[in-house]
């Protein structure tokens, strides 16, 4: 008996990241990170909603910020940073800056962001 088997490509094999960083789950998002007052920021907001995720610790003690693979998600050398496997579109979305992790996953999922506008900007403020 012949048992055939599909693999299909990893919607993040195109992301350099992920050779430092191979993903387990590469369905989950993506979160490369550390504990600092900003990295909690991306990881508390996870939690919150309720995403699956996958965390990757980015050691600064060893410059890991600062290598191509990680450079190349953000060329700023700052986590968090993210790359979501189902962004907008079903194509993976990558993105840094905390507060643009913030809003994106707030969006995405309909919570902690109001749709009352006076509510909403005081929220993003
Ligand atoms: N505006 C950025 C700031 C991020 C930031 O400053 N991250 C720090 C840790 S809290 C960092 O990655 N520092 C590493 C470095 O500068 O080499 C954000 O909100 O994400």
């Amino acid at each position: 008996m012949t048992i055939l088997t599909e693999t299909r490509p990893s919607p993040l094999a195109d992301f350099d990241i992920t050779r430092r960083w191979p993903p387990e789950h590469p369905d989950r998002i993506q979160l490369y990170s550390v504990t600092t007052p900003n990295g909690i920021k991306a990881s508390t907001m996870l939690e919150e909603i309720g995403l699956p995720y996958e965390a990757h610790f980015v050691s600064f003690a060893d410059h890991e910020q600062e290598s191509p693979e990680f450079l190349s998600l953000n060329p700023n050398n700052k986590i968090p940073a993210i790359i979501d496997p189902d962004g907008p579109g079903g194509k993976p979305l990558p993105l840094f800056e905390s507060g643009a992790i913030l809003l994106y996953l707030a969006e995405k999922t309909g919570k902690l962001l109001p749709t009352d506008p006076a509510r909403r900007h005081q929220t993003i403020q």
